[in-house]
């Protein structure tokens, strides 16, 4: 599939997903979201891939939200499908194998902070602008934020956020949790792939198993969680990369992961 709304970029073990629609300050439409997911598939399946980073074209923004002019024309079930839509494609980019992170460099609204919650985590231009500001347009938010926020910041938070559709300037949202660091806007993306490099030299399968217990681990009791971490352990010590990582540290050398499956 040819892409007109992103930009997909490879170099070596990092991917970065560029939202391309500048002129509309990033915003999300229905043709987006479907070049999305296929760049996601895309991104999984290629083996030599290990983080991800997702980050907006242009100067101005990350994403600022659903595309209000495409919105406007639905009716409640375009509506509903346009919701599911898009939660599928953020809950996809929350469980892909690898690492994500979000280089939010501008507003990231709506469903800009949305998509920025659907990665691991985000580092933030000291100039950008986060909020869910759907109420202001006598709507909630519908691509997962009511969900994924509170779990983010906590409940109460997450409303205050969410009733009053306020913006967030980068150094609250960095004191609150949304973001764990922000950087001058000439700096963001030099910082983000120093440490998408870091993860990068890891070993991809010890990656995988990390990311997954901490992911199915949020959202069950804490001895469930643990029981979840000790069976992914036990499958992950079986890796050639854990032998690799464990051999190399005795042997005083750099480990060379390999990444090959359990
Ligand atoms: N959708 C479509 N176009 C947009 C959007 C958007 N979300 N945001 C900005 N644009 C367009 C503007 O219309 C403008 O276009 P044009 O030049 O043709 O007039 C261009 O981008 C530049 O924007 P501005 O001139 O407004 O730039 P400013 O710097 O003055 O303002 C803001 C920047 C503050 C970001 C302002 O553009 C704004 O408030 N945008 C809307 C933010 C918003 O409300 N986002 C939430 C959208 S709703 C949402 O995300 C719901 C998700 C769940 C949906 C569930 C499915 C049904």
């Amino acid at each position: 599939m040819a892409f007109e709304n992103i930009i997909l970029e490879i170099d070596n073990s990092i991917a970065t997903i560029f939202f391309n629609r500048p002129k509309a300050l990033n915003a999300l439409n229905n043709a987006l979201f479907d070049e999305l997911d296929a760049a996601l598939d895309q991104v999984e399946q290629n083996q030599e891939i290990k983080v991800l980073i997702l980050t907006g074209a242009g100067d101005k923004a990350f994403v600022a939200g659903a595309d209000i002019v495409e919105l406007s024309k639905m009716n409640p079930l375009q509506g509903k499908t346009f919701s599911r839509k898009g939660q599928k494609v953020f809950s996809k980019l929350e469980a892909l194998p690898i690492p994500a992170i979000a280089a939010v460099n501008g507003f990231a609204l709506g469903g800009g902070l949305e998509a920025a919650m659907g990665c691991d985590f985000i580092y933030a231009s000291e100039k950008a602008i986060f909020g869910l500001p759907e109420m202001n347009l006598g709507l909630i938010p519908g691509f997962g934020g009511t969900q994924r926020l509170g779990r983010l910041v906590g409940a109460n938070r997450a409303k205050e956020i969410v009733f009053t559709g306020k913006n967030i300037k980068a150094q609250e949202a960095l004191e609150i949790g949304i973001v764990n660091k922000i950087c001058a806007p000439d700096k963001l993306m030099q910082e983000v792939l120093k440490t998408a490099g870091l993860i990068a030299s890891k070993g991809k399968v010890a990656l995988r198993s990390a990311k997954e217990v901490i992911q199915n681990g949020m959202n069950v009791d804490l001895e469930t969680g643990c029981r979840i971490e000790n069976d992914v352990f036990g499958l992950n010590m079986a890796s050639e990369d854990a032998k690799e990582g464990t051999n190399a540290f005795l042997e005083k050398r750099k480990a060379n992961f390999t990444g090959d499956r359990y």
